[in-house]
Parts: C-alpha cells; structure tokens; sequence
C-alpha cells in the first residue's frame, strides 16, 4: 500500500472483468478507490495500467494494496467495500478473511457478484454483528460496469443511505425526457445529469433476486431474437447481413434495444479467417451460468406460468446437444420429409416484406409475454419472502446500463406508474391495444414455424401463455377431475365459494361429499 495515500473512500476486493471496470468508473466519479486481488500481481498491474492521469481531473483515483489489512487500513471508517469474486463459496471466503483481518461490525461488505439470492438472505443473517452484509445485482457486463452499469441494491435500509451516493454517480443514466440512456461517458469523464439507474429494491435477497429475474428475462428476449433470426434465415433465405439489416431497422422503431443492435452488429460482422459470415462458424451450442436456471427454478417452485423464459433455458440445453442433433438431423423427418424441417416455399417481394413484418410483430408480442412473465415472477417472489417491489421503479433502472435496456421499459415503467398493482402486464392498456393489433402476424408465423418444421420454443410458448391467460375456463376442470378420480385430491366448484372443496366418491356410489 503506497503510506503517503490519503485514505480511501471506498474499497474494491476481486479485479477480474467486473470488478476492474466497477473500479475505474468509480474513481472516475471522484472517489478513491482501495484495490486489492487475491493474486496480488493482479492488482500491481491494474493499479500501474491505471495512473492518475486516467481520471482527468475527476479528483479519484486508485489506492493499491497487496494485504487486506493493508486495505483495511487504506479505508475511511465506517468502511464501505465492494466484492466482486466469483459467485459462490469465494464470496464468505472473502468476508471471512475480512473479519479476520479486523473489519468492524458497521463496515458495509457489498456483494456485487452474480450470487443466488438465498445466499445473500443466509449471510445477510449470517455475518450480522461482524459486518453489514449487502446484495447488490450489477448488469451491463464490462462495459456497463465501466461506464454505467444498472445497480439493483438489496439488504439493510441505513446501508443504503450510506451507499447511494455512491450508487447513483456511478450508474447508467437515462435522459428524463426522452427515457433513453445516455452513452457519451469516457475514461476520466463521466455522464453528467441524467436520471441513474439504481434504486433500493428491498432487504436481504430482493436486490439479487431482481437481478436473478432480470437474467432470466434476457434469455428470454435473446432466444425471440434468435428464432425471428432462424425464421428469415430458413423461410426467406435471407443472408445473415440482410437480415442484420432488417434488425438495424427494427432497432429504430418499437423494439429498440441494445441486444437488438449488438444483433445487427454481430450479423453484419465477417470471420477474419474464412471471411464467411462469423455467426456462420460459431458452433450452435450455448452455454449458461446459471442465473436464467435459478429463475426457471424459482419460477417452478412457486408455479409462476413464466413459460417463455423457461423455454429459453431449454432452448440452451437442446443446443448443446449437438452431437445427438447432428445425427438425428439424419435420422427424424420433418413436414413434408425435409429432413431438420425447413421450407422450399420462400416469399419474396412484397410477400417477402410482408412476411418479414409479421416476423417482427411475432417478436414483439413475445418480448411483451417474456417480460409479463418476469414481472409476474416478481410479483408472487415478493408475497413469498415477504419484499415490497416498485415495479416501477424496477422498469425504470433497468432502462439504461443493462443487458436487457430497451425503448420498451419507458412503456412498462410507465404501466405501473398508471397502476402499481397492475396484475399483469397484458392487462395495461398501451400492451394490451399492441398485441391486439399485432397478434395475427406472431399467430401466423408460429404457424408457420409448426408447418415448417422450425423450432420457435420461445415465440410458441409466449402464444401458448398469452392465450391460457386469456382464456376464461380452461380444462383444468377436467384435470381436477382426474386428480380426484386417482388420488381423492379434491376439487372446489364454480356454484360454491373459493375454498370449499368437494370429492366424489368415483369408485363407489359417485355420490359427492363436501370435504374439510
Ligand atoms: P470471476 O467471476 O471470473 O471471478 C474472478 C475473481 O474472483 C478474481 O479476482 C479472483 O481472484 C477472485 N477470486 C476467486 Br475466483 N476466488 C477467490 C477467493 N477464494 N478469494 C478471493 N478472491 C477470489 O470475475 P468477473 O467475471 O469479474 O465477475 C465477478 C462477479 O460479477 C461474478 O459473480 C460474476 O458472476 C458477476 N458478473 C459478471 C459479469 C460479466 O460480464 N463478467 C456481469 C455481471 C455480473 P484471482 O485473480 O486471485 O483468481
């Protein structure tokens, strides 16, 4: 540690990726930043990569440290001191290693690792008395944590008083008027003004929760993107740079996104080797971390219907079974013989144009379901571990900064701000009037992917769950029936009141009997 250094206002354990990036952009808000890696040539070479010079005359910069009582020593009390290791075991390694190296019980140790959010309730309690522990989602991956991220804090309410400051320089911000982010900061030059993208989500878990539901939500918007992608690949026999045009296009209107924009980009983009299209020589076997399988998970335990994002989890695990595809791309026919499915029958033309609006209206609808689904999650997550959610509030951090932001978020924040309690989504007039006008080209084009024999799980299973939650009377009354019948599980009755439950007597008379 350099002994001349004045002491820093804030600490930063773990310089990888995320916590590198977190770092600098923090200095770069005026804040001294206390930085130390297990590995220590880690922080050595990041520290001397970084001189002063790098935050201009921001008045931040970085404090080196090669020990943590080192760091210790280095940090303002009561400290404040931001963990970015890997998700997991590591993270009470650190808080351990913390307390043993003289930490005290009003420092605040923030988790802004992808931790599951049962963990984060489990050492909120776990370290209490020793340390203030903190749950703090961070998205935007590198960039975001350089330039902006969207922050989804989560644990005791005076922490955060402490922390805000902090918060909200550094993180992504929204022009007010027009909802978009703003993206003109540079090293040493940070945006100024500007709505931030954090804001308290509850205690304990709710900040990792919200980040868990956040990822969850992504895999859902990257898997419709996906298939609209598969779709005008196989039934237009469009070329990947005609369709990253397409996407270009479709970034300027309704679904404006980032992911829809790296879409494009990643579309126009060559293989330096082969000069052949680069999604073109990328193997189609995703990989995952995990997040959007705790909210699939999480989904299923408390039988949240939040089927798109689930189905994009799945999606993953089918690609990476590669292999097994490959040989029964051989083995199993799809309509028609063509083998793997596909379509001989290209529109083009105006046809062509056509087909390519309703491929965009099929996405859109389905982005609306992922995130009804997503907020929906959070809605029973929040009756059952006991949080109070601004959904609000959520949409609006989550419009700048993230992997998921998007033109879109300025209309769910704006729904729940009509109606915070708003049931679901789909029920809120602006969504509500969209997918009515735009229903019949997501009908048409999931048709036309069943004919076709092209696998859309996510634009589907959106259908499929617009269309249950539309529906008065499903056959659930005959499931009951079936449950009742087999297991004597009891079914309550449209004539009687909620609650009042009945089983008839199937192998016997068939009498019925109210049951208590
Ligand atoms: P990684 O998740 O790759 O973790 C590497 C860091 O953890 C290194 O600094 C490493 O130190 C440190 N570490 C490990 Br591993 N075990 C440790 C231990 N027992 N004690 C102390 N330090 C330990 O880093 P990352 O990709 O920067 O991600 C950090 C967190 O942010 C993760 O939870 C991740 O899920 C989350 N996140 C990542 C992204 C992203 O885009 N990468 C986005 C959003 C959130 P070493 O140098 O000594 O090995």
């Amino acid at each position: 540690m350099n002994n001349d250094a004045p002491p820093a206002d804030v600490g930063l354990i773990g310089l990888a990726v995320m916590g590198r990036n977190l770092a600098l952009n923090i200095a770069d808000h005026g804040y001294q930043v206390a930085a130390y890696n297990r590995t220590a040539s880690v922080t050595d070479e990041f520290v001397s990569d970084n001189p002063p010079e790098v935050f201009g005359d921001t008045g931040g910069g970085l404090v080196p440290c090669s020990t943590l009582e080192g760091f210790i020593a280095a940090l303002k009390t009561p400290r404040i001191i931001i963990v970015l290791v890997k998700a997991g075991p590591a993270v009470d390694t650190v808080c351990n290693a913390l307390i043993d190296a003289g930490l005290s019980p009003d420092d605040i140790v923030i988790d802004g690792g992808n931790s599951l959010w049962t963990d984060t309730i489990r050492r909120e309690k776990d370290y209490r008395g020793r340390l203030i522990f903190f749950g703090s989602g961070v998205s935007g991956g590198e960039v975001g944590a350089r330039f902006g991220p969207s922050l989804m804090p989560g644990g005791d309410e005076n922490a955060w008083t402490r922390l805000k400051p902090i918060w909200e320089s550094i993180s992504a911000k929204v022009d007010p008027d027009t909802g978009k982010p703003m993206e003109n900061a540079s090293p040493g030059k940070p945006v100024s003004g500007g709505e931030p993208c954090t804001t308290y989500i509850g205690p304990n878990g709710a900040g990792h929760y919200v980040k868990m539901v956040h990822n969850g939500i992504e895999y859902a918007d990257m898997q419709l993107i996906c298939e609209a992608y598969q779709i005008l690949r196989t039934s237009c026999g469009m070329t990947p740079v005609e369709i990253g045009d397409v996407f270009s296009t479709w970034n300027e209107g309704d679904l404006d996104s980032y992911l829809m924009e790296i879409t494009a980009d990643i579309l126009k983009q060559g293989d330096p080797t082969t000069g052949k299209p680069i999604v073109d020589v990328i193997l189609d076997a995703a990989g995952m971390k995990g997040t959007g399988t705790w909210t699939a998970i999480n989904a299923l335990n408390l039988a949240v219907p939040a089927a798109t994002i689930t189905e994009a989890v799945f999606a993953r695990g089918m690609s990476a079974l590669k292999d097994e595809r490959v040989k029964a791309s051989k083995i199993l026919a799809g309509p028609e013989g063509i083998p793997g499915g596909g379509s001989n029958d290209q529109p083009s033309g105006d046809a062509g144009e056509q087909f390519i609006a309703t491929v965009h209206d099929a996405l859109y609808c389905a982005k609306i379901c992922a995130y009804a689904q997503g907020f929906q999650l959070m809605s029973a997550a929040q009756v059952e571990y006991d949080w109070k959610f601004n959904f609000g509030e959520i949409a609006r951090i989550w419009r700048g900064g993230c992997i998921i932001r998007a033109r879109f978020l300025q209309k769910i924040t704006e729904a729940y701000q009509r109606a915070p309690n708003l049931d679901n989504l789909l029920l809120d007039d602006y969504f509500r009037a969209r997918i009515e006008a735009a229903q019949s080209g997501w009908r048409q084009v999931v048709a036309h992917a069943a004919l076709s024999g092209i696998p859309t799980p996510a634009f589907a299973s959106a259908l499929a769950y617009y269309d249950s939650y539309r529906t008065e009377t499903l056959p659930a009354n005959l499931l009951q029936a079936m449950r009742d019948f087999f297991g004597a599980h009891t079914y309550e009755r449209v004539d009687e009141e909620r609650g009042k439950v009945f089983h008839l007597d199937w192998s016997g008379d068939r009498s019925e009997a109210e049951m208590s």
